[in-house]
């Protein structure tokens, strides 16, 4: 296997999460009434055109990204989630924000070592109201401003890609 020396190949990507409150309906309905929120974490392409409702683009990572390995808090059943295909996310419901370890493994073509993100979890939009500590908005408020966003941009970097990686990559 031949190495491409002095090549450098870039994926742009988004990682991160939306959360949305859980209407009082939606909490009785669950098995854990506790949970306040249902939230997705995700990675997702940021070279392609999203749908009007979702960060980023789903469908196009999985020429290159062969798992996701998303750890979540302990106080989940089963933390550790793979995800073998697109779209690498993660859905679920809760009550707290946590860091997320968002560990990401290339196609066995590549020879590149996986690679490791790490997201806080947002839940809230921690408004500052009145004196200016941030707070958790009332439920009421929650489901008036709407979903929390909390997304990064970043960029996986290839050096010295394989023939047969940069073939792959190039190719899409
Ligand atoms: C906190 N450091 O104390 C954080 C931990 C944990 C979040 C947040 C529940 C999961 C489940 C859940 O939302 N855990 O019980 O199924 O705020």
């Amino acid at each position: 296997r031949v190495r491409v020396r002095g090549v450098t190949i870039h994926r742009p990507v988004i990682y991160g999460n939306t959360a949305w409150a859980l209407t009082q309906e939606e909490r009785d309905e669950l098995p854990h009434p506790d949970h306040t929120h249902r939230w997705t974490v995700a990675v997702r392409s940021a070279a392609s055109v999203p749908d009007s409702d979702t960060v980023g683009g789903a469908d196009d990572l999985g020429y290159f990204i062969k798992r996701v390995a998303f750890k979540l808090h302990d106080t989940y059943p089963n933390p550790n989630r793979n995800v073998d295909k697109p779209p690498f996310e993660v859905s679920e419901t809760g009550w707290g924000e946590f860091e997320v370890t968002i560990r990401i493994y290339f196609v066995q073509e590549s020879g590149e070592k996986a690679i490791t993100f790490y997201h806080h979890l947002k839940l809230h939009p921690w408004t500052a109201v009145g004196s200016g500590e941030p707070e958790i908005p009332t439920l009421e408020n929650a489901l008036k401003s709407g979903p929390v966003h909390s997304w990064q941009y970043d960029e996986i970097v290839f050096n010295d890609p394989f023939q047969s990686f940069l073939n792959i990559l190039t190719a899409h």
